[in-house]
């Protein structure tokens, strides 16, 4: 799979960073396909994290990225999936290896700036979800 599903979340919008997590993303050699920005609904943001939806935090995590925009992109290399979530950093960005986008820009592990597909599954449906009419 050589295409995988970001999103810069409300906090890098709001922040005025997109400019300097795009140049990460584009000088770790990936191609930029599509890119929007988006409001998602309390609706949209459960059906994203639906894997989610048992979880304690789910109600901040919708707060979260309905806070403000946010920016979807599809983004495309070898080895797509790994490779972005490499550049994304672990989860938490205490634990976040130094030169990795959440270690730079995450504030905590909610707050962790950037999303990105986790397997070839979710790829088929997370970009969908925001390009419905992008050819995988
Ligand atoms: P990743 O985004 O690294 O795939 P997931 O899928 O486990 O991580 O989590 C999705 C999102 O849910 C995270 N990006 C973060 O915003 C939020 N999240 C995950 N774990 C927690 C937690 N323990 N407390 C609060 N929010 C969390």
């Amino acid at each position: 799979m050589n295409y995988s599903l970001m999103i810069m979340k409300p906090d890098v919008l709001e922040r005025n960073v997109m400019g300097p997590v795009l140049t990460m993303v584009e000088e770790a050699g990936f191609k930029v396909r599509r890119l929007e920005i988006v409001q998602l609904s309390a609706d949209q943001a459960r059906e994203f994290y639906a894997v989610h939806a048992d979880k304690p935090f789910i109600g901040e995590l919708v707060e979260y990225m309905t806070s403000g925009p946010c920016a979807p992109l599809v983004v495309e290399s070898e080895n797509a999936i790994p490779r972005l979530r490499e550049l994304l950093g672990a989860t938490n960005p205490a634990d976040a290896t130094e030169g990795t986008i959440r270690a730079r820009f995450g504030k905590d592990i909610q707050t962790n700036s950037v999303h990105g597909s986790d397997s070839p599954e979710s790829v088929q449906k997370e970009i969908p979800f925001f390009f419905p009419d992008f050819k995988l």
